[in-house]
């Protein structure tokens, strides 16, 4: 019996034994099996933004087509000689609309009223447009010997400033130039990663730092490495945004002072407007006018604005010469500013 109770108690002990093992082991068993993981994605990094497309080629009547449509009245004048006086209040109400402004205004209509048209209104008008043109637009890639030339750009924030900076790299780059870009707007992540975007596209270096970075010290980098490296043009963002404008303005003369500090050299400062915005671009321009050494206005979004006209209310109420002008998002569409060409595809046939 006894010899019974304890073969019964083994078994107990065996069967218990058992199912304790065989539960821990379940418990082990997991970490024996590999995770399963989710699907790695295809692209790890994708873009904040799409980078606009090469355009196609396109005329400067296209691309002002809604400025030129202003004109249009004008164009529908017929008859030479004197003006009545309801072709003068015409061409005025013409110009205004397209944001010639007032003052420039009243001196075109002096102007016509005392030359009359003898070809006609629209060559007389057109006329008068190309000559009040005068000033000298070259630009200059060129520093003293051992420098390295800075193009500086300058604007509050949403004129286009950092667009131009890609559109002109790849200019510089077909042009057979190595450019350095310095993302001198470190008020928001954003603006050196968009910066970037367009160093990668055109073939540029880039020299960058994190949000709150202090401005100077990268151009001041950009500059240093773009001479240590031998290239050829320092193209150099700047922020458009500070608490105010005042702030902005002084943090813009201290990156100037430092990029113009040898080993750079700059030689183009360039305010950065935005036509879409009219007479409103011309009261910043007077702002920004006071505080830096502008040497040449980019004048971006021609193509969105019938406002065409306020190019010619920049050049003559400034005295700064418009150098280049944006028509469109993609990379090829910024142009040489030329002032025959522009008031042809404004009053042309
Ligand atoms: N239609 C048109 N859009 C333009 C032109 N130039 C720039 N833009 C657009 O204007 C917007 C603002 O351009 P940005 O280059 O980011 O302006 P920004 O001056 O650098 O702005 P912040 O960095 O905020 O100071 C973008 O959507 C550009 O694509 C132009 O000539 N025509
Ligand atoms: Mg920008």
């Amino acid at each position: 019996m006894i010899v019974l109770y304890v073969a019964l108690a083994i078994v107990v002990v065996l069967a218990v034994g058992t199912i304790v093992w065989r539960r821990r082991r379940r418990r082990v068993a997991p970490s024996l099996v590999a995770p399963t993981r989710a699907a790695m994605p295809d692209l790890l990094v994708s873009e904040t933004a799409p980078i606009p497309s090469i355009a196609d080629e396109f005329t400067l009547h296209d691309r002002l087509a809604s400025s030129r449509g202003v004109f249009d009245r004008v164009r529908s004048i017929s008859g030479t000689g004197e003006l009545s006086a309801d072709q003068l209040e015409l061409v005025e109400e013409v110009l205004l609309r397209s944001d010639v402004g007032v003052t420039t205004t009243s001196t075109v209509l002096e102007e016509l009223r005392a030359k009359g048209a003898p070809d006609g209104v629209v060559t007389a008008l057109r006329g008068i447009l190309r000559d009040s043109f005068t000033a000298e637009r070259s630009t200059t890639t060129r520093a003293d010997a051992g420098r390295v030339p800075v193009w500086l750009f300058v604007g509050v924030n949403g004129v286009g400033k950092t667009t131009t900076i890609g559109k002109l790299a790849k200019r510089h780059h077909d042009e057979g130039r190595a450019v350095m870009l310095a993302a001198g707007d470190t008020f928001r992540a954003a603006a050196a990663d968009q910066l970037e975007q367009w160093a990668t596209r055109t073939g540029s270096d880039i020299v960058r730092a994190n949000e709150g970075a202090d401005p100077g010290s990268v151009v001041h980098d950009a500059i240093g490495r773009a001479s240590a490296r031998g290239l050829d043009l320092v193209l150099a963002d700047t922020a458009g945004r500070r608490a105010n404008s005042t702030n902005l303005l002084d943090e813009l003369s201290k990156v100037r002072r430092v990029a113009d500090k040898a080993p750079g050299q700059v030689v183009e400062t360039l305010l950065v407007l935005d036509a879409t915005t009219g007479q409103n671009a011309l009261s910043q321009a007077r702002e920004f006018l006071a505080a830096s050494g502008v040497t040449g206005i980019v004048l971006t979004k021609l193509d969105g604005t019938a406002r065409g006209g306020i190019v010619v209310a920049i050049e003559r109420d400034l005295a700064i010469p418009v150098k280049f002008v944006g028509v469109g998002e993609g990379v090829d569409d910024l142009i040489v500013f030329e002032p025959d060409a522009f008031v042809d595809s404004l009053l042309g046939a």
